[in-house]
């Protein structure tokens, strides 16, 4: 280990690294700087022409963390999180990815990086125990380690328009947004979904349009997000303590978000007390609002009472009874799709220019080049806006050609749904780690402490490995089964599941539904991971020349 080697005879050279890491977000920026640490070679590949990830890509109008500023940053360093500042509670796309440049430029990665870089294919070769992996335009390096840092939702969806081709206007996907930015105004905009990214962009996009027609297909829950400038005192309040919030994120707090943990069940209080608690969540304004008590995700009649006060805010603030009620989410418990965090969503209804179309019975039928199509009547539209999602957590592996063991392909592998062993690893693809992998809290979490134990994690495994001399380690098949099947029950001993939600695969036409993420809490997860690193790393087969080490 070490340095970058060329190999060179009659073949073109080929570059050799410790490790190959794909992505150049949170994730890869991270492990990058933990591999420089352990004295390895590392290099990335992002598709990108800047590092950010998520950040880099979502540009669109409101883009917004839904985690507040000061939690949603590393930990791993502390004079990094001393010295940058953060101006709001929730950082905007812009602030986030200067961040991100920041963290480049400190620890200087980016003479590690290459940008505008695509990985086609990563294969590994049995006979050396390595990965060759080969990007646009035929180049081919290898690594013994191949990281993947590819994000969870990295893949934006365009939906399948019949049409779509001939429609005049320009056509943005919000996961997807032109870096020079869009101007608006005097125009009629299409917004086609209504998750978090239309919820953010809509109410940004009406303040500029002539008009904006929503056009719905599901309505979505969404709690204020109640954004302000973050005061001297607030920020010092953080900074000096640090250490303790981080050390409660990771430890105490299920989602590594730290606020209070909910000691009672939302019918163990009166009416009154319990509206009293919604209310006050409300004004406070994020996400703690599905942590005021510790059953919403366990007990649909505890659920709905949440659910009652979200849709009577919902009837309050939207003037007309019509359109409230089409916005009131009736079709599944609250919490189970992505809850979203807006700036005034619901009063954008109330403006003379939006327009809400349901579409539930009624699908987009066509496209034509002056508008959209659904029930029968055009909608014109100058632009059309697809905030219509991601192909979730297998999406940006599936577009890479990666082959295991016998040539096995991971698209065929996760054929069925992804497996993997913790959402680190998978039986059958050896020396390929995933950040934040389906089998992971992941998305179900505060994205920055995940990211952070799953870097941890993989460095002290090189160095393991590393100080054994291990040349190969690969989740065995049975740990694997047995992972799979634990974050399944797990997932079905709540409510998430009774959501078509992109958590379950259910956004996407002919994937299969399996519960992507894993559900069980960033502490109790985190101890699994220690426990089973603790015990000889439990779960993986470990070869030098010979096996050392296989236990179940
Ligand atoms: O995507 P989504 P998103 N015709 O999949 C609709 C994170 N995020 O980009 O629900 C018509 O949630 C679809 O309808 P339905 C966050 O984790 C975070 O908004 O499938 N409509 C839905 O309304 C989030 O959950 C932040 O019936 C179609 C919408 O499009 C995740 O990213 C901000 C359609 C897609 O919603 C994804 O959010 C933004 C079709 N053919 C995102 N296809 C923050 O940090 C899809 N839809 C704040």
């Amino acid at each position: 280990m070490g340095f970058a080697k060329q190999v060179s005879g009659t073949m073109p050279s080929v570059q050799n690294y410790d490790a190959i890491i794909v992505g150049a977000g949170f994730s890869g920026l991270y492990m990058l700087h933990r591999l420089r640490g352990l004295g390895m070679s590392a290099r990335v590949y992002e598709r990108g022409s800047g590092v950010g990830g998520t950040w880099y890509w979502n540009r669109y109008p409101g883009a917004r963390c839904d985690v507040e500023s000061v939690q949603y940053s590393y930990s791993f360093s502390d004079a990094l999180q001393q010295e940058w500042q953060w101006t709001e509670r929730y950082a905007g796309q812009a602030e986030i990815l200067r961040y991100a440049n920041h963290v480049a430029d400190r620890f200087d990665l980016r003479r590690d990086i290459a940008l505008n870089t695509n990985v086609i294919s990563a294969e590994f070769d049995e006979a050396d125990n390595r990965w060759t992996v080969t990007l646009e335009g035929g180049k081919r390096v290898t690594a013994q380690h191949l990281v993947m840092a590819v994000g969870c939702l990295s893949n934006a969806r365009m939906p399948d328009i019949p049409g779509l081709a001939s429609f005049r206007g320009k056509v943005f996907h919000t996961g997807e947004w032109p870096h020079e930015g869009v101007d608006f105004t005097g125009l009629r905009v299409g917004v086609v979904g209504t998750g978090s990214s239309a919820i953010q962009s809509i109410p940004v996009i009406a303040d500029e349009a002539k008009h904006v027609t929503v056009f719905q297909r599901t309505p979505n829950y969404s709690i204020p997000a109640r954004n302000y400038p973050l005061s001297e005192d607030e920020k010092r309040a953080w900074a000096e303590n640090y250490r303790e919030f981080r050390r409660r994120a990771r430890e105490e707090m299920r989602n590594g978000i730290v606020s209070e943990i909910p000691q009672k069940g939302a019918l163990e209080e009166s009416d009154d007390a319990r509206e009293a608690t919604y209310d006050f969540r409300w004004a406070r304004g994020g996400l703690t609002f599905m942590t005021a008590y510790n059953n919403l995700a366990l007990d649909k009649a505890a659920n709905d009472t949440a659910a009652d006060f979200v849709r009577r805010k919902i009837g309050e603030t939207v003037k007309d009874p019509a359109v409230a009620k089409l916005l009131q989410p009736t079709t599944y418990p609250i919490g189970t799709k992505r809850i979203c965090i807006d700036t005034d969503y619901f009063e954008t209804f109330n403006r003379d220019n939006v327009t809400l179309v349901d579409i539930r019975n009624a699908p987009i039928s066509e496209i034509t080049p002056n508008g959209i199509v659904t029930g029968g009547k055009e909608y014109a539209c100058d632009a059309i806006v697809f905030a219509t999602g991601f192909d979730a957590m297998t999406g940006s592996f599936a577009r890479i050609d990666i082959r295991g063991r016998d040539g096995l392909t991971l698209r065929e592998k996760w054929e069925e749904g992804p497996k993997t062993y913790l959402g680190l690893m998978v039986a059958g693809f050896p020396n390929m780690f995933l950040v934040t992998g389906p089998g992971s809290p992941s998305v179900l979490s505060n994205m920055i402490v995940s990211i952070e134990q799953h870097v941890d994690w993989i460095s002290d495994c090189l160095a393991y490995q590393r100080e054994r001399d291990v040349a190969c380690i690969e989740a065995t098949q049975g740990a694997e089964d047995g992972w799979v099947a634990h974050v399944n029950e797990v997932a079905h001993n709540t409510l998430y599941p009774q959501a078509n939600s992109w958590y379950m695969g259910a956004n996407i036409l002919g994937k299969p539904r399996v519960f992507l993420p894993y559900i069980g809490g960033i502490p109790a997860y985190r101890a699994i991971c220690n426990e089973v690193a603790a015990n000889g790393y439990r779960g993986f087969a470990l070869t030098r020349q010979h096996r050392v080490a296989a236990a179940e």
